[in-house]
């Protein structure tokens, strides 16, 4: 299913006085404070966010998955939905796969749908964390770190099969998350584990083309519960560098421990100039997988001020490869990736209203409450209507949530589909 501009407008005809009202007021009043507002909108216009596969079909527990009516149940279908987002949105125009669970038939027929839908091919990921059917090896006790060779060799293998998929769809990174660790103390060699990790690491690196970037993803616990070999930014920052300037961490907001300080993590991260990916979602207790902006938008918000920070003044970072992970039982996961893709641009509208000069002065200064009120002047600027004007720029809606409920998409989807598809994925 394809969502026309002409419904999308439909959608936007009886709200667009109103909006009008609402953005001529803030654009008034944010210039009058020396704000840019064309810069702050074309801004949000070039910010694409890639969906994953995976977050399209309801996601689950280990205690049960209630699938979604009218899931996607193959890579067309996905691509699909990815394009019903982002015709809405117009900010989510990528998709990143998850190999196996997305090996395309067709490469031309998908490339050519991908464009079709203005959908580009952004990091491929690999998947060591599962056994897939007829596999020679098992990863029960982890891959690339594993004590086998024999295994180790099937999960480089892999990675570097996953990157010649993604080539061929003009993909450009790879991203590598590691399931591997332990669950007992004693049973890994925590240095073995750590060596055969970087040497793996090493051999997918040198399979991968030189206009490609490795994003090396940390997480401390999950699957393992007592101890993980990427555990934290420190660890996956040293196996970027041992691997080489192609090499990045990735930062996936629900990878870090309670209260850990995120926005610090990816400053450091982007003034050594090694921050190469970036995962939303959010999080109560662990890696809850929420929809971003749910349970801490503050939290959310600080880290877009580093990000805005280090993309004006850290030019040694690639451009990061933005991407959603979230997924889980209760929303329809549309729905739930366009309240996120809401939520990412909202902190990102935020951020872009800070004044830099002024709080660089504030801090020379040591005004801690200045610097605070420079913050939080930002923080509670409703700037909804520039998310909408940016959006309208670009055909794309006033409320996308709005529009997706007006226009009966969910229904439309189940009509086309059925109600019993099931995603593939987790
Ligand atoms: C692991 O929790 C993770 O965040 C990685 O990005 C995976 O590839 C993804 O979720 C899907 O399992
Ligand atoms: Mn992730």
């Amino acid at each position: 299913m394809k969502v026309e501009e002409q419904n999308i407008q439909d959608s936007n005809k009886n709200n667009l006085e109103s909006h009008k009202n609402h953005f001529d007021f803030l654009s008034n009043s944010l210039t009058n404070n020396g704000v840019d507002v064309n810069t702050i909108i074309n801004k949000l216009k070039d910010f694409q966010v890639a969906i994953p596969s995976w977050a399209l079909g309801a996601g689950g527990t280990r205690f049960g998955r209630f699938s979604f009516y009218g899931e996607p149940s193959s890579l067309e279908q996905k691509i699909e939905d990815v394009g019903i987002l982002h015709a809405l949105t117009k900010t989510a125009g990528a998709v990143s796969l998850h190999i196996p669970w997305d090996v395309p038939e067709d490469y031309k027929a998908i490339k050519e749908l991908g464009s079709s839908l203005d959908i580009k091919f952004d990091a491929v990921n690999s998947n060591t964390f599962q056994d897939q059917k007829n596999a020679k090896e098992s990863y029960r006790y982890g891959s690339l770190s594993n004590t086998s060779e024999a295994v180790r060799q099937q999960a480089i293998q892999h990675n570097l099969d996953v990157i010649n998929i993604g080539d061929k769809l003009g993909s450009k990174s790879l991203t590598v998350w590691l399931a591997d660790g332990s669950c007992f103390p004693g049973q890994n060699n925590f240095q073995n584990a750590f060596q055969h990790t970087e040497n793996s690491l090493k051999d997918i690196y040198k399979g991968l083309p030189n206009d490609w970037s490795m994003l090396i993803e940390y997480k401390p616990y999950e699957p393992n519960f007592y101890s993980t070999v990427i555990q934290d930014w420190g660890t996956s920052y040293m196996l970027a560098n041992a691997c080489g300037n192609k090499a990045y961490s990735l930062v996936d907001l629900g990878h870090h421990l309670p209260n850990s300080n995120i926005e610090q993590i990816v400053s450091i991260l982007m003034l050594k100039g090694k921050l190469g990916g970036f995962h939303f979602n959010d999080s109560k207790y662990g890696d809850d997988d929420l929809t971003v902006g749910s349970i801490k938008p503050y939290a959310l918000f600080l880290i877009f001020n580093e990000l805005v920070y280090g993309m004006q003044n850290n030019p040694q970072n690639p451009d990061l490869a933005w991407m959603i992970d979230a997924s889980h039982n209760v929303k329809d996961p549309l729905e739930d990736l366009l309240q996120s893709l809401e939520a990412i641009q909202e902190a990102y509208a935020k951020a872009l209203l800070i004044d830099q000069n002024q709080l660089k002065a504030a801090q020379l200064n040591n005004d801690v409450v200045e610097c605070q009120e420079i913050l939080q002047y930002a923080y509670r600027t409703d700037v909804r209507p520039l998310l909408e004007k940016a959006r309208l720029e670009l055909g794309g809606a006033l409320s996308p949530i709005n529009a997706y409920r007006y226009l009966d998409i969910r229904n439309q989807l189940i009509k086309e589909r059925g109600k019993h598809t099931v995603a593939t994925g987790l």
